[in-house]
């Protein structure tokens, strides 16, 4: 492994310098040889809570902001509410964790190969502390993960009592909720465990459950389409690279793919549907077990996560329609064709995002440099072209260009993953990463149980006769 970019993350701690209120913020411009990731938290910690409860009594009622109706009706898009440390996502330049945005964390997060790909581990530390890890954290960060990836064996044959033929979101999702029967948090919530240390067995949980996921995940896949033929970790790959020759790709592109996409679907701030429902749910004290098989069901639909598998399948039945090499002409017409039909053309669009999905930029890249070539992939730089101007034709569409799942799968076919119905679960693997590092946050600085106030139609009519 090799750390890269040793002159920008000087260029970076020299800009923090000059600007004390990036120094505040960006916290990842500190260094630390120390190798354990539980005793780095645990020093970190107690200046965190000292941070919010200072926030709090000297912030507490100021305002963010004013909710109208439309938000309420409008599934709360623009309205402020929650606490995410992690990351943070920006409509026009898309998301950056932890203070960094996608082309510095490959420049700057430890790669298995020179000029490679970011590993997920240097991701996972970056989330969790707050601080670019050397290339020993990672190494040993990555070692941890392989020494708690065992998954018992009632998890499989949990998977087993479903049908071969169950979604993969069903049987993954049934996975993790099998898993959960180690929970250490649950147990020491029964001991009676002290609120204080509460983020302790949450953090021995999200552990083994980001550890133990690639596995389930793959067990489900060789189980799906390769007759149950299981293929066990190989102890000298990282986490990324493992997940790949799991699922049974061992080609070095793949497994770089595999880390870049494990990194980059990671996060996305925390309002989106699988983050916000583990954190909801994480907010009644659910283990991290039950949070995240809960933000996988929330991942598991269309408009969300699902709309990788769709945007695969939509463009082969674009080919098996109108073939390969399909002109601009036959696509718009296609794209007509498909909005026509009351559906919305996957991978286009987003809750926040204004612009190009900067995931969506850094799978493009890929393809430039690994799959020039590939007729979908120019498929996919068509459809960039093609997609927005009708969208916003529509005149209502917020944001026409394209998100993250916009460009996956063109790159997983490519290299011979090609079940579509399976891509929704790699984006699960990837989203445990996520939500754990800021489960372990949300015990850690003791956030509240959600519960926002509800009200009807009739609440929200009279309320508006009082105002008007
Ligand atoms: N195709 C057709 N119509 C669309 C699209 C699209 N790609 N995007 C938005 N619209 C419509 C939307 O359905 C809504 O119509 P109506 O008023 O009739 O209900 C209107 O435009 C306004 O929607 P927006 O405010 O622009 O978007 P919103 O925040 O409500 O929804 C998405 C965001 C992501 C759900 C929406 O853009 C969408 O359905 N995109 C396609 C599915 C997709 O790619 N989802 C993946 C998102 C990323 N992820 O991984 O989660
Ligand atoms: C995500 O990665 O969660 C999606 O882009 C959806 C979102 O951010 O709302």
């Amino acid at each position: 492994m090799v750390f890269r970019s040793v002159s920008l993350l000087s260029k970076l701690r020299s800009r923090a310098v000059q600007q004390p209120g990036l120094r505040n913020s960006v916290r990842w411009l500190q260094t630390s040889s120390d190798v354990d990731l539980h005793s780095q938290l645990k020093e970190l910690i107690p200046e965190q809570q000292e941070r919010l409860k200072k926030l709090k009594s000297e912030h507490g009622k100021v305002q963010l902001g004013n909710i109208t109706v439309d938000m309420v009706l409008g599934g709360m898009r623009g309205m402020t509410g929650l606490l995410w440390e992690t990351s943070l996502l920006d409509p026009d330049e898309g998301i950056r964790f932890r203070g960094l945005s996608i082309p510095e964390c490959q420049n700057l997060l430890p790669a298995a190969k020179p000029g490679g790909e970011p590993l997920p581990e240097g991701l996972l530390w970056l989330l969790l502390t707050g601080k670019v890890p050397t290339k020993e954290q990672v190494g040993a960060l990555s070692a941890e993960l392989r020494s708690r990836a065992t998954v018992p064996d009632h998890v499989y044959k949990t998977i087993d009592a479903l049908p071969v033929t169950a979604h993969p979101m069903t049987q993954f999702a049934t996975g993790v909720m099998a898993l959960q029967v180690q929970s250490e948090f649950q147990k020491a919530y029964e001991k009676g465990i002290h609120k204080s240390k509460y983020w302790e067995p949450t953090y021995e949980d999200s552990l083994s459950l980001i550890a133990q996921v690639p596995i389930v995940a793959a067990y489900v896949y060789r189980r799906m389409y390769k007759n149950g033929e299981v293929i066990p970790m190989d102890e000298s790959l990282d986490y990324g690279g493992n997940f790949a020759h799991m699922l049974g790709f061992d080609n070095p592109a793949m497994l770089e793919l595999m880390r870049l996409y494990v990194t980059i679907h990671s996060d996305h701030e925390g309002g989106n549907v699988s983050a916000h429902t583990g954190h909801l749910v994480a907010s009644a004290l659910s283990d991290p077990y039950l949070s995240f098989a809960a933000a996988l069901n929330g991942l598991a639909g269309p408009l969300h996560g699902l709309a990788n598998q769709e945007v695969l399948l939509w463009i082969k039945s674009v080919v098996e329609e109108c073939g390969e090499n399909v002109s601009k002409e036959k696509l718009q017409d296609y794209v007509w064709k498909t909005l026509n039909s009351g559906k919305v053309v996957p991978g286009f669009g987003h809750g926040v995002l204004r612009k190009t999905d900067p995931r969506y930029t850094c799978q493009r890249e890929f393809a430039l440099k690994h799959l020039p070539e590939d007729p979908l992939f120019k498929l996919v730089s068509n459809l960039y072209e093609v997609v927005p101007p009708i969208l916003l034709e529509l005149g209502k569409v917020k944001n026409p260009w394209p998100n993250v799942d916009a460009h996956s799968g063109v790159l997983l076919n490519y290299y011979g993953l090609t079940e579509a119905r399976y891509y929704t679960v790699l984006f699960g693997v990837s989203r445990a990463i996520g939500i754990c590092s800021q489960l372990i946050w949300d015990r850690a600085l003791g956030l509240a149980l959600e519960r926002p106030k509800s009200v009807t139609m009739e609440w929200l009519e009279g309320h508006c006769k009082k105002t008007a």
